[in-house]
């Protein structure tokens, strides 16, 4: 027996007795449906669900670890009313759940009499657990402002995608692709849903080509076929210029295009009249002009192929049009849908949990927040934009927020305006797991079961239909409570409790999961209910775009004002004599944004984030490997550890994100470790999708 099979064997026998409990993760939202084995009230061991097509049995190093969640003794234990002024460091004092409901509910009744119910913001990141409190504020209140956390992350590709495909959040089949070209998505480092890191690496294997255009040598370009390393901020220009190498050697798939795009002849036109020739994106891109025609060649020929792109290009404030771009380099080639492409992915027929009927619905009065603030193609809240909207109240006030398993003042940019915001808050809820930074600044903060405590019910991100299933494995810490429990609990004190009815989780389960083939029992048995993907069905039957076609030419653009073709303009920042070094950002492999530090396992692999500078750059500076670094911006400056690497664009910088700050403000393994770069950065906003562009900021390096 090998040394592996005998401690697989040791850990079998010690699970021996153990309820399995079919559940998903959620240490990052790639959701990978788990098994997890309790004995006596503890998670005794996980593994990946073997028959889930998202991850066939496996976990990622976050999710094995992630058991700890449930034992870590920082966890909030019960509901904290701060009893110090908002700007001081927050002190807080035990309450109970009523007292915070009371607490709540009277700070909601006051803001809807004296402002509007308009005037509360819900934020979050794991989104869908959310939606008992979306019930709450929006349908019941009346708030249209309930958003996500999509500014600070894929939010220039999610408004392309939606531009031109009419799709919110297209999957990759990888395992049938030939040619995969990635713009900036780093699948083996941060990894996304691990088939597709798994499918990727397969389809190497098989002789597929992967080209990874990125300023880093990442852990996806050190196994690729081909590293593009592009100068920060200029992938729509790279992107065009492959355009008009396809079109003007008619590389383009004609019969695709007249049937299924919408302004093709246009978009030619637009491209040749600008001049968007890879002679001129060259010197644009660092790229050579053969570079850009040979990838613009085998594109289009080797199919079938896939041009991908998540967030790593669209922290720039030309990251729409860039993003456009290299969706439209699919569009152009026919590689949309098929096997092998980007896939727009049908979504399982789940329904709300709660079945608020019209009549009790209120209609909110104004314009969502991102319209009134004039972003109305935003597909989620710009929200580099709403310290500005509660200090000023402009475009209306803002007098509540509802921040739900997200950090702004870790995750958001310039850490000082949004602290400052706090202070302008007549209510601030932090639902958290751990006294985060940003629950510090608030009012109250509510305990929240973790996922292995409570149920939820979402939409698996697999390339098929799927719905996927978490279901309590363990009591709850403390007091925590699950958000349905919360959100009934506010529900009651403001007059509502007819809408939320349901003793247990099952309950609201069985209505989510009305229409769902073998309903709520089949789901729990085997974690996971999946369709296989239905490929070409958008295209064929017409994608929900305004024409019902692919728009190269977006109306979407051209109703605004806009130009309705990509165009490639400048990114607002640029290093210089004083700051010559541009920032970019990069994951953790072993950590998940702000989510994973209080961890001591991963803190032992990975105890600190660090930034990666250039040789070149490094000599300049009198930089070793391994030194401590300031880095400093005109806005602010922060110390951190230096790696010195080959495998960077020159002149730029990549800081690793996660760590850093007061981090957690109690979360005892965390705390002081690694550095926070947000603080360096001014806010600068997309101007069309309202994306937060953490890359536009410029700096210099000094050892420490
Ligand atoms: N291990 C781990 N996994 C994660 C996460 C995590 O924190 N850790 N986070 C999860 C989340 S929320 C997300 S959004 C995904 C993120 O997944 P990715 O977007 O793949 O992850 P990042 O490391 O942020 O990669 C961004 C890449 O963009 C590159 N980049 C920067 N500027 C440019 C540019 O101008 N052009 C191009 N082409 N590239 C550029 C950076 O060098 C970097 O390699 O990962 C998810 N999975
Ligand atoms: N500089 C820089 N900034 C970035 C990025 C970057 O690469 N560089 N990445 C951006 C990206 S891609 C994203 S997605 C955002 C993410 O930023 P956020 O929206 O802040 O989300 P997370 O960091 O995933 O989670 C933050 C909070 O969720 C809490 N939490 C964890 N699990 C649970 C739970 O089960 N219930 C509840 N209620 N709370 C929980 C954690 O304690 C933590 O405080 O950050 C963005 N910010
Ligand atoms: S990829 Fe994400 S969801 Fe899957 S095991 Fe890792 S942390 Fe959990
Ligand atoms: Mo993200």
């Amino acid at each position: 027996m090998s040394e592996l099979d005998s401690k697989l064997s040791a850990r079998i026998a010690k699970i021996k007795g153990a309820t399995l409990v079919k559940s998903f993760c959620y240490s990052c939202p790639w959701n990978c449906p788990t098994e997890v084995y309790v004995r006596n009230n503890k998670v005794v061991y996980v593994k990946g669900n073997q028959d889930a097509p998202n991850n066939i049995g496996t976990r990622c190093s976050k999710g094995m670890a992630s058991w700890w969640m449930t034992e870590d003794p920082d966890r909030l234990k019960y509901p904290m009313l701060r009893t110090n002024p908002k700007g001081e460091r927050g002190e807080f004092k035990r309450i109970s759940w009523d007292e915070a409901f009371t607490f709540i509910a009277d700070k909601l009744k006051g803001i809807a009499k004296n402002y509007g119910p308009e005037s509360v913001v819900l934020t979050c990141h794991h989104d869908p657990n959310t939606q008992f409190y979306r019930h709450l504020l929006s349908d019941l209140y009346g708030s249209p402002n309930m958003y996500a956390h999509t500014s600070g992350c894929e939010m220039d590709r999610r408004s392309a995608c939606q531009t031109i495909f009419g799709h919110d959040f297209p999957m990759h089949d990888f395992a049938n692709s030939k040619y995969v070209i990635l713009w900036g998505m780093n699948m083996l480092g941060a990894n996304q849903g691990l088939f597709e890191s798994r499918a990727l690496l397969e389809a190497k294997k098989r002789g597929a080509k992967i080209i990874v255009v990125d300023p880093s040598f990442t852990e996806t370009a050190q196994k690729a076929t081909e590293w593009i390393p592009i100068k920060p901020g200029t992938d729509g220009a790279m992107a065009l210029a492959m355009c008009h190498h396809i079109i003007s050697n008619g590389l383009q798939d004609k019969e695709f295009v007249n049937t299924h795009c919408e302004g093709f002849d246009g978009f030619r036109d637009h491209l040749f009249d600008k001049g968007y020739t890879p002679e001129w994106a060259e010197d644009i891109c660092g790229i050579k002009a053969e570079t850009i025609k040979r990838l613009a060649r085998d594109f289009a020929t080797t199919k079938p192929s896939m041009s991908a792109i998540f967030k790593g290009a669209g922290y720039y404030t030309n990251g729409h049009d860039g993003s456009r771009a290299c969706y439209i380099l699919d569009a152009i080639c026919g590689q949309v849908d098929g096997p092998g492409n980007l896939h727009l992915k049908s979504w399982a027929p789940l329904a709300e949990p709660l079945d608020i009927p019209d009549k009790a619905k209120r209609k909110p009065n104004k314009d969502p927040l991102h319209v009134a603030m004039g972003y109305p193609l935003a597909p989620d809240l710009p929200n580099g934009q709403l310290p500005k909207a509660v200090i000023e109240g402009d475009p209306y006030p803002v007098k509540g927020l509802f921040v739900h398993s997200t950090n702004p003042v870790m995750s958001d940019p310039n850490r000082d305006s949004v602290i400052e915001m706090f202070k302008h808050l007549d209510l601030a809820v932090a639902c958290e797991v751990l006294m985060s930074e940003t629950a510090l600044e608030c009012d109250i903060v509510l305990p929240e079961t973790s996922f292995y405590e409570m149920a939820e019910i979402r939409q698996g991100l697999w390339l098929g239909e799927e719905a996927i299933i978490c279901q309590p494995a363990v009591a709850p810490i403390g007091e925590s409570k699950a958000p349905y429990d919360i959100a009934k609990g506010i529900a009651q004190k403001m007059g509502w409790a007819e809408f939320f009815a349901f003793e247990h989780w099952e309950d609201w389960a069985k209505t989510a999961t009305a229409n769902l083939p073998g309903g709520l029992n089949q789901l729990k048995e085997r974690g996971f209910w999946a369709k296989q993907p239905a490929f070409n069905k958008l295209v064929t039957d017409g994608v929900p775009t305004k024409t019902g076609k692919i728009e190269i030419y977006s109306h979407k653009y051209a109703d605004q004002g806009l130009n309705p073709y990509p165009d490639y303009v400048e990114r607002s920042v640029h290093p210089d004599n004083e700051f010559p070094l541009q920032v970019t950002h990069s994951k953790l492999s072993m950590h998940c944004n702000i989510v994973t530090q209080n961890n001591p396992m991963l803190m032992e692999i990975c105890p600190e984030n660090w930034v990666e500078i250039n040789a070149v750059d490094a000599e300049k500076s009198m930089i070793n490997d391994g030194d401590m670094v300031v880095i400093e911006s005109p806005k602010d400056k922060i110390t951190i550890r230096a790696k010195v690497v080959q495998g960077l664009i020159p002149g730029s910088i990549s800081i690793r994100h996660g760590h850093g700050f007061g981090h957690w403000a109690m979360g005892s393994v965390a705390k002081g470790k690694g550095a926070h770069s947000n603080n360096l950065m001014e806010i600068h906003t997309n101007p069309v999708t309202g994306a937060n562009c953490y890359n536009e900021c410029k700096v210099r390096v000094r050892p420490a």
